[in-house]
C-alpha cells in the first residue's frame, strides 16, 4: 500500500496512470483560488493533459485555499505534494484512474497572506483563476451591485494589508504588480455565472474603486477577465471514494476526486499575458461565450436545481434517483423544453435536443451518485443564476413559468428542514436563517419567502408569477410532491381543484 506523494509516484500499481513528465521542471504560471473537487476535475485535469502531452511546461498551478474551511484540503495536498487521484466514471460504470500532477504548489492563504499576495504578483504568474462559488462574487441580486455591507468586505476595506476576501487579496496583488512595474495578468473566473468574467471585473473594480482610483485605471488597462463556460459533474468526495482508491488501486490518497467522463470548457480568448495552448487538449476558444453559458446554466445547472428541490422534498438522496423517477424526469424535460429553451438565443446550429438528451443521460448516471445535498447547498446564490433568469425572460415573453414557480415553491418547502417523510437535513446556505425564518412565516404570509429581496429582487410584485407560485405552494402544503408533479405533467398547469 503506497501513500500518495512524489517519492511513491513511480511505484504505484500499473492500472493507475501517473504523470510521466518531470514535475520539478514545471513552472506555475497559474495561481488558482479554490481547490475543491471541481477545479481538480476540470482545469487541473486540462493542465495535466498539456504537461503529459509535452505541449507546455509552464502551465503548472499554484493552488490556493482562501478560507479557514480550506485548511484540511491544503494540509492534505501539501502532504501529498499536490498529487491526487482523479477517478473518471463512464456511463457504463467503468472507472479510469489517473494521478494528476499539475498542481505543483499549494498555499493556505489565512496563514500565509503576504506570500499569497507576492505569488499572485509574481512576474511568472500570468493567470489568476477562480472557483470561489456563485456566492463568492458578493453581488447583491436586488441592486445588481457589489455588496459593501458584507462584514468581511468591511474588514478588508479597513485593513488592506490583512485581507480576508478574494477582493482584498487581488487588490493587494494588483497594487504590487503595478508598483513593481510587473505586466498585467488575466483573472479568469471558472464559476457558474452568466458572464463570469464580466461579473468578476465589475465586482473587483467596484471594490478597487472604493480604495484606489489610480489602481483602478491601471487594472482597466492591464488586466483582462475572460468569460468562460465550465462543465464537468463532480460530486463531493465521500469516504467510499477514499476506500475505493485504496481497495482497487492500492493507493492511500486522503482526498481523491470522482467525476463523470464528460468535460467541456468554452473560453473567450482574452488573455493579456498569454495562456496555455489549451486548445491542444480539447478546450474551445470562441469570440462570444454568452450563448454557451446560457445553455449550460439554464439547462444543466437549472436541471440540477429542479431535480435537487423535487428530489429533496420527496426524500431522494442522489440526482440519479431523482432523474430516473419517471414523473420527475418528465417534469424536468418539460421545464427544459417549454420554459428554458424558448428564452435561449444565439444558439443557431447547435443541436439543443441532443444536448438535452445527453444531460438527462448524465443526470441518470448511477455511478456518479451526485448528492442532492450538494446541489441544494447555497441555493440562495444558485437560484438567481440558474432558474430566475428564465423566469425573468418568460415574464417579458409568453409567460411560461409554471414549473419554475413550482420549483421555487419546493425550495421554500425545502427550507422547512425535513422531507415529506419527516427525515431532517441541514440547510447549508450563507443566509440559511433568513431562508428558514421566511419559510416558517409563509403560514401567516404566503409570500414571505418570495419577499427575500437579495434573492428574488422585485419578483414578488409580478402578479402572474405570484399567482403561479402561490398555487404551487398551496398544492405542496396539501399533497405529496409526486402527486403535484403528476398533475402538472398531465394538465400542464399548476392550478387544480382541491
Ligand atoms: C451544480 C454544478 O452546483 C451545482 O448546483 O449544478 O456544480 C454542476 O455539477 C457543474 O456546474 C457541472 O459542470
Amino acid at each position: 500500500m503506497k501513500t500518495l506523494n512524489k517519492e511513491n509516484l513511480k511505484s504505484l500499481p500499473s492500472d493507475v496512470a501517473v504523470p510521466t513528465y518531470d514535475r520539478s521542471a514545471v513552472k506555475a504560471s497559474i495561481v488558482h483560488v479554490g481547490i475543491g473537487g471541481f477545479h481538480r476535475a476540470h482545469q487541473a485535469f486540462y493542465a495535466d493533459q498539456l504537461l503529459e502531452k509535452g505541449v507546455a511546461r509552464d502551465c503548472g498551478i499554484c493552488g490556493v485555499g482562501l478560507l479557514e474551511f480550506d485548511r484540511k484540503i491544503c494540509d492534505i495536498l501539501t502532504e501529498q505534494d499536490g498529487l491526487y487521484t482523479l477517478m473518471t466514471k463512464e456511463l457504463d460504470g467503468s472507472v479510469n484512474a489517473r494521478v494528476i500532477g499539475s498542481m505543483v504548489e499549494v498555499m493556505f492563504a489565512p496563514d500565509n497572506k503576504q506570500a499569497v499576495i507576492e505569488k499572485m504578483a509574481h512576474p511568472e504568474t500570468k493567470i489568476i483563476s477562480l472557483t470561489i462559488t456563485e456566492g463568492g462574487y458578493n453581488l447583491n441580486e436586488a441592486t445588481g451591485e457589489f455588496d459593501f455591507e458584507n462584514e468581511s468586505i468591511k474588514w478588508d476595506l479597513a485593513h488592506p494589508e490583512d485581507p480576508k476576501t478574494i477582493f482584498g487579496f487581488l487588490t493587494q496583488a494588483l497594487l504590487l504588480r503595478k508598483n513593481k512595474g510587473v505586466q498585467g495578468c488575466s483573472i479568469q473566473s471558472c464559476d457558474n455565472i452568466q458572464g463570469n468574467g464580466a461579473i468578476a471585473r465589475q465586482m473587483l473594480c467596484s471594490f478597487i474603486g472604493e480604495v484606489d482610483n489610480e489602481l483602478l485605471e491601471w487594472v482597466n488597462k492591464n488586466v483582462t477577465f475572460p468569460n468562460s463556460m465550465v462543465d464537468r459533474i463532480t460530486p463531493a468526495t465521500v469516504p467510499a471514494d477514499i476506500e475505493m482508491v485504496y481497495d482497487k488501486f492500492k493507493i492511500k490518497d486522503r482526498w481523491p476526486v470522482v467525476c463523470e467522463s464528460y468535460i467541456q470548457w468554452v473560453v473567450e480568448d482574452d488573455f493579456v499575458s498569454g495562456r496555455p495552448a489549451y486548445e491542444e487538449v480539447g478546450v474551445q476558444f470562441v469570440e462570444d461565450v454568452a450563448p454557451y453559458e446560457k445553455m449550460k446554466l439554464q439547462l444543466l445547472n437549472a436541471g440540477h436545481s429542479v431535480l435537487g428541490m423535487l428530489g429533496a422534498r420527496h426524500g431522494y438522496n442522489s440526482i440519479d434517483e431523482a432523474a430516473s423517477d419517471e414523473d420527475f424526469s418528465k417534469f424536468l424535460r418539460s421545464y427544459m423544453d417549454a420554459e428554458a429553451t424558448p428564452v435561449l438565443s444565439g444558439l443557431e446550429g447547435m443541436d439543443l435536443g441532443a444536448y438535452k438528451d445527453s444531460l438527462m443521460a448524465r443526470f441518470r448516471n448511477k455511478y456518479i451518485r451526485d448528492q442532492i445535498s450538494r446541489i441544494c447547498l447555497q441555493s440562495s446564490a444558485k437560484m438567481p443564476k440558474f432558474i430566475l433568469p428564465t423566469v425573468k425572460s418568460q415574464l417579458e415573453g409568453s409567460g411560461n413559468f409554471q414549473r419554475a414557480a413550482f420549483v421555487i415553491a419546493a425550495w421554500c418547502k425545502y427550507n422547512e428542514g425535513a422531507d415529506e417523510k419527516g427525515n431532517e437535513y441541514e440547510i447549508e446556505d450563507v443566509i440559511s436563517e433568513e431562508l428558514q425564518a421566511a419559510a416558517r412565516r409563509t403560514q401567516d404570509d404566503p409570500l414571505a419567502f418570495l419577499k427575500i429581496e437579495s434573492v428574488f429582487g422585485d419578483l414578488v410584485h409580478q402578479r402572474t408569477f405570484v399567482d403561479a407560485y402561490q398555487s404551487a405552494l398551496e398544492a405542496l402544503n396539501e399533497f405529496k410532491i409526486k402527486e403535484c408533479v403528476k398533475a402538472i405533467n398531465t394538465k400542464n398547469t399548476i392550478s387544480w381543484e382541491k
